[in-house]
């Protein structure tokens, strides 16, 4: 709906409906079963959800249709969804060159773009052209894989409810899923059974199976109705560790670890790990990486990457823990383009059990997303000021921290004046502009903002977008050079689409000494609980609990602050 409004020049209403689809995806609970529970009553109680947006809730869950929007899709018949993936296509050039050209999906954006046919187009030119082009590469590159925050929560609900039955005695996720990559390609769980056919029957009946790849003895394979698909195994329990193992994977890191078998004339597989015929363990992964001379390898790790060279000499890192976070430093409210309130922020934050939060809107810069300027700056300031009185008089332990995000401006300049930015707790400062430049320009701009004494925080340094957009051009050496000698932090941000720092480089910045932080970008109160993929991407990339700082109290904190 945001989308086609948008592409009729309607104003405010598709921020609202984006809102409001924004709640939707990150409620804790199916909409339905709230509609079922409260009524419309219980739907106007959705952040961002109005009468409007209620009703059009109401007649999908009864008709699985809303009029309004078919009536769009019939008007404007185009597959925008996929449309707008391409980077650089927003819904108005999309429908311009519905209405000029025809295109109605990819296929056809690419051979207009190939023919030359956009760049003539007022408003588009060659260069827009050759980015639509590059755009479609990009797509094309990560067809099929999805990330991870689109995977987990229903590989776990599944996972749960067969749990539940008597017939499974354990369960595991296994392949990617559990070794948190990043985009995942299928789910895989591992189940322990003495009645796989039991099981296997209500796997492939469960809520929101579309199609039955095939379905054996001990395995079956199905696709959701979100496209992912699932594949289920089933193991005798003197099996499930070393199958675990080896669904597990990855396959690189299965080939190395059957090969240090070999050379000890043992043989592993999915079955156990076996001298001649005789299985000598099997029951746990610990007993299968002890047997082989290693000690367990926590899935983040297993990606052939040096784990089990380092496994061998006793020198694994102890990676940082889910437990470990004491508060999240990146987070927007309403002041910007969040959705909520500082006192519902920290509120959310106090639930998570966090000691601490930072309130980081944007600047001014940044007038799409409602930039704060000086003068609000300082305005919010005051009005945390309050909150934190409030909070000490009702015996609420929770700091709240003041910063902002800034926008790193062509030159490597804030939009911020540091007489300003001097009074704030901290500064995060983020490349929201300007992606293309050359890698020497680029890393002198980002060096240049480190330099500022007053910003702390580097936002999600390479500014990629998984499957939609490449990681800025750095000299990435020099980065860590730079951060490590002005003391700035590099963020590692847990937005699933981003996850920037990449595992790759969070490892390069621990080797160097360099600190990072994992942070949210909350732009909702929900979203706080997204720090769970931040931390998975932090121990891919090995990182340890010193080498967070918002592992550390508040007070540790502030005084690690260049
Ligand atoms: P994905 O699904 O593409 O995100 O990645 P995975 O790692 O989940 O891969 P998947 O689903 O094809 O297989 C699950 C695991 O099974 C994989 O991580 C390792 C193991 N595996 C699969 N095929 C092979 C193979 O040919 N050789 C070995 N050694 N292991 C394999
Ligand atoms: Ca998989
Ligand atoms: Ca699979
Ligand atoms: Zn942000």
């Amino acid at each position: 709906m945001a989308r086609f409004l948008r592409a009729d020049n309607v104003a405010f209403k598709p921020y609202a409906y984006e809102r409001a689809a924004l709640s939707l995806e990150t409620l804790n609970k199916d909409v339905g079963e709230i509609y079922r529970e409260g009524g419309t009553k219980a739907l106007l109680e959705i952040p961002g959800v109005g009468k409007a947006i209620a009703d059009h809730i109401e007649e999908y869950l009864k008709t699985g249709k809303i009029k309004h929007y078919e009536d769009f899709k019939k008007k404007l018949p185009l597959k925008l969804d996929d449309l707008v993936r391409v980077e650089g296509m927003g819904v108005r050039k999309a429908k311009i060159l519905y209405q000029k050209l025809g295109i109605e999906n990819l296929k056809d954006l690419e051979k207009a773009a190939k023919a030359g046919k956009i760049a003539p187009l007022f408003g588009f030119g060659e260069k827009t052209e050759k980015n639509i082009l590059q755009g479609l590469e990009f797509l094309k590159r990560d067809k099929g894989r999805f990330l991870i925050h689109e995977i987990l929560p229903t590989a776990r609900k599944v996972a749960e409810s067969l749990k539940k039955l008597k017939e499974v005695d354990h369960i595991s996720l296994a392949g990617s899923v559990r070794r948190r990559k990043e985009t995942i390609g299928d789910v895989d769980i591992l189940v322990v059974s003495k009645s796989p056919a039991k099981v296997m029957d209500y796997f492939v009946k469960l809520d929101g199976v579309e199609k039955i790849w095939g379905k054996g003895g001990t395995k079956a394979s199905i696709r959701m109705k979100e496209g992912f698909d699932m594949d289920l195994r089933i193991v005798k329990k003197e099996s499930y560790g070393s199958a675990l193992q080896y669904f597990t994977g990855n396959k690189d890191h299965n080939i190395v670890t059957r090969k240090i078998a070999i050379d000890r004339d043992l043989k592993l597989s999915e079955y156990g790990l076996f001298k001649g015929k005789k299985q000598i363990v099997g029951a746990t992964e610990e007993d299968v990486y002890k047997a082989i001379g290693l000690p367990y390898i926590e899935p983040e790790l297993r990606e052939n990457e040096g784990e089990i060279e380092a496994g061998l000499v006793g020198k694994l890192p102890k990676i940082i823990g889910y437990n470990d976070i004491k508060g999240d430093l990146h987070c927007h409210t309403s002041s910007s383009d969040g959705e909520n309130s500082i006192e519902e922020m920290v509120k959310a934050a106090e639930d998570m059990g966090y000691e601490y939060i930072g309130i980081s809107d944007h600047t001014k810069t940044l007038g799409v997303a409602n930039g704060l300027d000086e003068k609000k700056l300082l305005r919010q300031r005051e009005e945390i000021e309050r909150i934190r009185e409030k909070l000490k008089k009702q015996g609420r332990k929770i700091a709240v921290l003041h910063g902002c995000e800034l926008n790193i401006l062509k030159d490597g300049s804030v939009d911020i004046s540091n007489s300003v930015l001097e009074k704030l707790d901290y500064a995060i400062a983020s490349i929201h502009s300007l992606m293309k430049m050359p890698k020497a320009e680029m890393t002198k701009r980002i060096v240049r903002a480190m330099e500022n004494p007053n910003v702390k925080i580097i936002g999600h340094p390479t500014a990629r977008l998984i499957g939609e957009r490449d990681e800025i051009q750095l000299d990435f050496d020099k980065i860590l050079e730079v951060a490590k000698k002005t003391g700035t932090i590099l963020e590692i941000s847990a937005q699933p689409k981003r996850l920037d720092l990449r595992d790759i480089y969070i490892r390069r910045a621990k080797n160097e000494g360099v600190k990072m932080v994992i942070n949210t970008d909350a732009h909702q109160k929900e979203q706080l609980n997204l720090m769970e993929y931040g931390i998975s991407q932090a121990r891919r990339g090995w990182a340890e609990k010193e080498d967070i700082i918002n592992t550390n109290s508040v007070e540790e904190l502030l005084k690690n602050f260049k």
